[in-house]
């Protein structure tokens, strides 16, 4: 053999085995899917915000475990996460980020306050969001096409608090305080709205917001009222400095609040002044699910901690955004939305399938109380 057909073998069998092994490396490269996380991650907040990530952070790693395979490609799914710091104006910046950043999808909000000014950025871009914890009603009220909750609604769960202080607890006089975000002021609304509708009566309504650590004033014109139920909206750590104030200033009242309360930063900072609160949460509680005792033992392997109450909607949503990514073999934000609007998914918290408003089809609330020092479940209600 001649040194010239030599050389152009050689140089064919290289250049083959250099298409054979680029070859193989386009197919073994997967295609990386972009997932956006938001909420707060630093500030009050951020214990919520972490809790949020983390549970997105299970169900990727699950994912990525099981080498996705979504349409003709192989899928790599990368966290991309922001902090909006709980406040509404970061938090439009940071959505702003997000879409800029080609996100496939959503798992976010945190608060209420955020979500309404930041869903409208991801509606646009048609981009799907779902929130696993802020529960405003208005958040899936304005006819959005990409906006979805995967946990029951104020409505649905200071609905509950509402009809259950009037008819259960039997209060007669019942004050409300609420923070004056999104979140506490809309959630009292609606618990005004249920104690009316069941025939109770609200003797005083008060605000404080969200920043404040002293609710004395609201706490002493309360008093004057002499009511015999309080329901606070806000969440728990204002709730717990609102209980023991009550005890310090004699406000002899039942405590009830809506959802963010019952956990364990609520009990370590009202310490015995907890004792007999009350909270409804917009969700089952992880004792009840099959899979919960599961997901806890590996959330606390994974990250050294016991999960809040809302990891496991942040999982649940996460899971389901990559059901509509299997359903559509598709990673394309539309067709991710367009699949999340027709599955019925077996989540850790339940099946899960969405409304016409992107709403839960079938949503569940939890009542529970301290009692000896812990947060029990007293019942549950689905609406
Ligand atoms: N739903 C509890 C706290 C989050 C929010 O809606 O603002």
């Amino acid at each position: 053999m001649c040194f010239k057909r030599k050389s152009r073998l050689l140089s064919s069998l290289l250049t083959g085995f250099i298409v054979g092994v680029s070859g193989n490396l386009a197919y073994a490269s997967p295609v990386t899917v972009k997932i956006g996380v938001v909420g707060p991650l630093t500030g009050e907040g951020a214990g919520y915000g972490k809790d949020i990530l983390n549970g997105v952070t299970m169900a990727v790693e699950e994912a990525n475990a099981r080498h996705l395979r979504i349409g003709e490609n192989d899928v790599h799914l990368e966290i991309v996460h922001e902090d909006d710091q709980s406040d509404p104006r970061t938090a439009v910046q940071v959505a702003q980020k997000l879409v800029d950043d080609g996100v496939a999808v959503v798992i976010g909000h945190f608060n209420s306050g955020t979500t309404l000014p930041a869903s409208t950025l991801y509606e646009r871009a048609g981009i799907p969001m779902i929130t696993p914890s802020a529960t405003n009603p208005a958040i899936t009220g304005r006819g959005y096409a990409n906006v979805f909750r995967i946990i029951a609604t104020d409505a649905q769960n200071a609905g509950n608090a509402g009809a259950y202080a009037v008819k259960v607890t039997k209060a007669k006089r019942i004050a409300v305080l609420d923070d004056r975000t999104a979140f506490g002021e809309g959630e009292a609304d609606e618990f005004v709205r249920a104690v009316n509708a069941a025939g109770g009566t609200i003797v005083d309504r008060e605000y404080t917001n969200d920043k404040a650590v002293d609710f004395s004033a609201q706490l002493t014109h309360i008093k004057s009222f002499n009511p015999d139920l309080l329901f606070f909206g806000g969440l728990d750590t204002q709730s717990a400095l609102i209980v023991k104030r009550m005890k310090q200033l004699g406000v002899d009242a039942q405590f009830l609040a809506g959802g963010g309360v019952a956990d364990t930063n609520f009990l370590k900072l009202a310490g015995t002044a907890a004792d007999g609160a009350m909270a409804w949460e917009n969700g089952p509680s992880l004792q009840s699910l099959p899979g919960g005792s599961g997901f806890a033992n590996g959330y606390k392997a994974r990250f050294g901690s016991d999960p809040l109450p809302y990891s496991p909607f942040a999982y649940d949503g996460t899971r389901m955004a990559i059901a509509a990514m299997l359903t559509a073999k598709s990673v394309e934000p539309a067709n991710i939305s367009k699949a999340l609007k027709g599955l019925d998914f077996n989540g850790l918290t339940g099946m899960v399938s969405f409304d016409r408003k992107g709403d839960l089809n079938h949503a569940v609330c939890t009542l529970y109380q301290v009692k000896n020092g812990a947060w029990q479940t007293v019942t549950s209600s689905a609406r």
